[in-house]
């Protein structure tokens, strides 16, 4: 049966389309620098914000029309499958992404909930069998259930650790089952609301204790894919552990854990955090450490993670750049953790919002292409570091020198000349590419 009996598979129309079912920008068979866009972009969809989020917010309850919504219990796990796999398909979109809660509901007991995800795991297979769309990733949900009150492998209660490994063992399997590119661990509650009664020591090292056992189980069931630690710097936790990619490299670093570890980097995470989209890909990337990427945006007149389509060409222009620069993501994508406005509440707005943000995305991509082509920042940065590349500079970055070496030189000076550093220039460059380029 069909759930979006009115959308029709989307396709490429190029620019001049007026058709909102229409791609106007994202064209997955476009090559750009000898890869498709498909291949470049690697587009998911969430499994929660599309299939499971109704719109509730703390003043009202779901506002969301779904025609799957009719079902309850496991026939509706079964009818959200049977939803997803044709806007998959409508979509033509490569990836998807979930939660353990997302895709089964939950039982009365650990073992309920295993059957319970046994029944749609199998079933998501089969669909799997005959669908282009691969699992990007999916991850444990530890955080709804009132039992992580107080966290899960950062609880101060040695049963809630069990239970949360009892999770991520069941969730391995099931990555090794659907054949997962990558596994998620989003730390929700992994962090604190007050000192007064924590022992953060002992939480950081029960969370490097516990990703430690799932890298060990990893190896024992032959997953071989890269765990993505995803920061977030608050909410729901006050305090949260992955507070920004530099955190969690430093966390990663102390307790061994990079050579299994890499990030998936949200840019609404990013803003909470402070810091920009592309500081935290940045980061990550001159490290090594770039692994995914939820692909979303936030809005600067609300304070927390509003989580909407990515449609901000300036930021997914900045984005892609950092992406390209990292040679791509490898394994892994562009997940849109990314969900419909409150008022936006028909189905047919679960297409609009993937569209817009594939187009907006496809537009990035092709901007910073033509940046890093043109070496249009490039040139200028190499220029403005160009006093590192002979003399005293390349002695420094030679390790070649020392303080005393340094004081002489800098006492024979006479005259420090600093050249600007042309922000406005450049960000009028940036805004004339994403005019001209496409
Ligand atoms: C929450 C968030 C999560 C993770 C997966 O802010 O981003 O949905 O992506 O747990
Ligand atoms: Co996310």
């Amino acid at each position: 049966m069909a759930y979006f009996e009115n959308v029709n598979k989307i396709q490429f129309e190029g620019a001049s389309s007026t058709n909102p079912f229409a791609f106007k920008y994202y064209n997955p068979e476009e090559v750009i620098n000898g890869k498709t866009m498909e291949e470049l972009l690697r587009f998911s969809v969430a499994y929660w914000h599309t299939f499971n989020a109704d719109g509730t917010d703390p003043f009202g309850v779901g506002t969301a029309q779904r025609s799957w919504d009719r079902f309850s219990g496991l026939d509706l796990a079964k009818a959200r499958v049977e939803a997803a796999f044709e806007l998959f398909e409508k979509l033509n979109v490569p990836f998807f992404a979930f939660h353990d809660v997302d895709i089964a509901p939950e039982g009365s007991t650990l073992a309920e909930s295993n059957e319970n995800q046994d029944v749609i795991v199998s079933m998501i297979k089969d669909y799997m069998k005959t669908s282009k769309t691969k699992l990007l990733w999916n991850t444990a949900n530890m955080f709804s259930n009132p039992r992580y009150v107080h966290g899960a492998a950062t609880s101060p209660n040695a049963d809630v650790f069990a239970y949360s490994a009892a999770k991520v063992k069941k969730a391995l399997e099931v990555a090794k089952e659907l054949g997962a590119e990558n596994y998620v661990f989003w730390g929700g509650r992994e962090g604190y609301e007050t000192l007064l009664n924590t022992d953060m020591k002992l939480e950081q090292d029960n969370l490097a204790r516990f990703f430690h056992m799932a890298v060990d189980y990893a190896k024992e069931i032959g997953l071989n894919v890269p765990f993505l630690i995803e920061p977030k710097p608050k909410e729901p936790t006050k305090h949260q552990y992955d507070f920004d990619v530099a955190t969690g490299l430093a966390f990663l670093q102390k307790y061994n854990l990079t050579d299994y570890f890499k990030f998936n980097i949200e840019a609404n995470h990013a803003t909470l955090a402070g810091h920009t989209f592309e500081h935290e890909l940045r980061t990550a990337r001159i490290n090594g450490m770039l692994g995914s990427v939820d692909a979303n945006q936030g809005d600067t007149l609300l304070g927390w993670d509003t989580d909407e389509f990515p449609t901000d060409l300036y930021s997914n222009t900045l984005a892609m750049y950092e992406i390209l620069k990292n040679g791509g993501l490898g394994k892994g994508g562009l997940n849109f953790d990314s969900k419909v406005r409150r008022g936006s509440f028909e189905a047919e707005d679960l297409f609009h919002a993937h569209i817009a943000g594939m187009d907006a995305f496809a537009i990035g991509l092709k901007v910073a292409n033509k940046l890093i082509e043109d070496k249009a920042l490039d040139s200028f940065v190499e220029e403005r570091y160009s006093s590192y590349t002979n003399g005293i500079g390349l002695d420094i970055v030679e390790g070649k020198t020392n303080f005393h070496e340094l004081e002489k030189y800098a006492l024979q000076l006479t005259e420090i000349k600093n050249t600007s550093g042309r922000t406005e220039r450049l960000k009028a460059t940036i805004n004339q590419y994403l005019l001209q380029t496409l």
